[in-house]
């Protein structure tokens, strides 16, 4: 028997980016009640929200001052209300953001936490430098150095990630307290459950130096630790298995052994792999190389034999836009798109479509670093400079990799600002609104995102398709073969990653194709996927 998060299509919201209603150029609670029925329409299930408590915004969100509360950009608690209640009425569940790992560092907790009398001082990992030096070697996930000096407190501050984001001391056990009270808000509220960011690191094991990697040390000391299993039981046992609800481990470098240990006794109900997203990158998510869908359909099929219950997804707001990554923006920009969907939605595990996605939106066309918003960006820009890459390489790298590729407005319309805003956009609508937008595919029948409502429907009335066994049938330079399999049937997708015809030679009646054939006869076309019933 499935769950209901085993049978729903997730659908990510980033808010500030998905639609303004009241013209200030900042997407809101109120835009995203005005398009439920569009995501209705199409078959989501259950929304996720990143983040839309209180924030700085010094990471859009992602370093939260008020758990408790809504961000007065996005509107107000009742207006959350609202959402939740007409979200319900169609019925799809709502899923919110959980940043635990860090706070903002205007969050009143650390505020307090700088006073080293405080109460709230341990809420926080302080330490003395070593003379002139931070207290260890650990880099941070933004570039530099993972300590901030404080000069208030005379001491380091530890933040795995910006410097406006310091962590959380998970060995003070009131911190632990304060997020069960968070889940218990949310969850009374209504709330289905969690996409709990970067929830694998919350626990260190110790402060000591971090031997040598590329980037990142100090990981061993921090990644997966025994801490951390322990706290996320804590929290099943405590607050979650009162409530209906799943939550999804955003979880940095694992592996699929490390999965399982989260899943065995449902410290986590599904967890996000990083490994498929590393079939464009060498080494470093900032050195992009040539795509190999081999490497994206090894690391796929590997997650998919490994791990029972998987969430899939080929896009978030961190990442660069799918189609522009593994598929074409050119010519087969719309039959890569599709091969993409039925990727996504053929796969074991619970699907998510991340706002856009669903239009086969591709990255941004900026054309400078003033245009850019996202403050990993800068840093890398900033370090790439010191580290001495001429200009036009630095520009490269924030090209293929920058998260605003991810967070520029979806593109609802032709109109003024592709119906994102009346006023001016927070940040710059893709210049190929106009031939890349909601209005101009809602009705069109071939259109990208009707092939998307089409294969979500085809998952929600398959079982094969939703829980059979997943099978590895061909992994070749371009072509990527399996089948789903359940009492005896079975389904066979073919997916030809490339801009070539390819002989695949099998054999079955068409379900669906991107290139809508009757029949299959053994012939791929550019980016053609197929579903075949054996
Ligand atoms: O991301 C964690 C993370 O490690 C990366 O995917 C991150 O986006 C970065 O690219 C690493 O180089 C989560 C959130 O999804 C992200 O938006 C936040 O910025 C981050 O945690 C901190 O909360
Ligand atoms: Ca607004």
């Amino acid at each position: 028997m499935l769950k209901w998060w085993q049978e729903r299509v997730v659908y990510q919201i980033w808010p500030r980016s998905f639609q303004d209603s009241n013209g200030d150029g900042i997407g809101d609670l109120q835009g995203i009640i005005s398009r439920l029925d569009e995501l209705k329409d199409l078959g989501v299930g259950i929304i996720w929200l990143s983040p839309i408590y209180p924030s700085p915004n010094v990471d859009y969100g992602y370093d939260i001052s008020d758990y408790k509360a809504i961000n007065p950009e996005f509107g107000t608690m009742e207006d959350f209300h609202q959402l939740l209640a007409e979200a319900e009425k169609r019925d799809i569940k709502i899923v919110m953001d959980l940043v635990i790992n860090h706070t903002s560092d205007q969050h009143p907790w650390f505020q307090q936490s700088r006073d080293r009398t405080s109460p709230y001082r341990d809420y926080y990992i302080w330490r003395p430098g070593r003379g002139r030096k931070p207290p260890n070697n650990w880099g941070s996930f933004f570039g530099g150095p993972a300590w901030t000096y404080d000069e208030q407190s005379g001491e380091y501050y530890l933040h795995l990630f910006a410097k406006n984001q310091p962590d959380l001391n998970y060995r003070n056990p009131r911190v632990l307290e304060e997020v069960k009270e968070v889940l218990r808000f949310w969850l009374d509220k209504g709330v289905a459950g969690f996409r709990c960011d970067v929830i694998n690191i919350i626990w260190k094991s110790s402060l000591a130096n971090g031997k040598w990697r590329p980037a990142l040390k100090g990981l061993e000391h921090y990644l997966a630790q025994e801490g951390c299993h322990r706290i996320l039981r804590e929290l099943r046992r405590e607050v979650l298995d009162s409530y209906d609800c799943f939550t999804v481990g955003e979880t940095v470098f694992i592996t699929t052994k490390m999965a399982n240990e989260f899943l065995r006794s449902r410290e986590l109900d599904m967890v996000f792999s990083f490994e498929h997203m590393a079939a464009d990158e060498l080494l470093l998510k900032w050195f992009k190389t040539k795509f190999k869908p081999e490497r994206l359909a090894r690391a796929l099929t590997k997650w998919q034999l490994e791990v029972p219950w998987n969430a899939n997804y080929l896009e978030n707001h961190d990442q660069p836009r799918s189609v522009s990554r593994f598929g074409d923006e050119g010519e087969f920009w719309e039959q890569s798109a599709k091969l993409l969907a039925v990727l996504l939605l053929t796969l074991k595990g619970t699907p998510f479509i991340y706002q856009g996605q669903e239009i086969g939106m591709t990255n941004f066309d900026f054309t400078g670093m003033d245009q850019i918003k996202d403050i990993e960006s800068h840093n890398v820009y900033r370090l790439a400079k010191r580290l001495g890459f001429p200009a036009s390489a630095r520009w490269k790298l924030i090209k293929a990799s920058s998260r605003d590729n991810a967070r520029t407005p979806v593109q609802w319309n032709a109109g003024p600002n592709a119906g994102f805003t009346t006023g001016t956009p927070w940040i710059g609508v893709n210049s190929n609104y106009k031939r890349i937008n909601l209005e101009a595919q809602l009705h069109d029948p071939h259109s990208v995102r009707s092939f998307y409502k089409r294969l979500i429907a085809l998952r929600a009335s398959s079982d094969i398709l939703k829980a059979g066994a997943f099978e590895a049938v061909q992994i070749s330079r371009s072509l990527f073969v399996y089948r789903r399999k359940m009492d005896g049937n079975s389904l066979l997708v073919l997916l030809n990653f490339s801009k070539e015809e390819a002989a695949a030679p099998y054999r079955g009646e068409v379900v669906l194709s991107n290139y809508e054939r009757p029949s299959y006869t053994g012939r791929l076309q550019p980016y053609e996927a197929v579903v075949l019933q054996e």
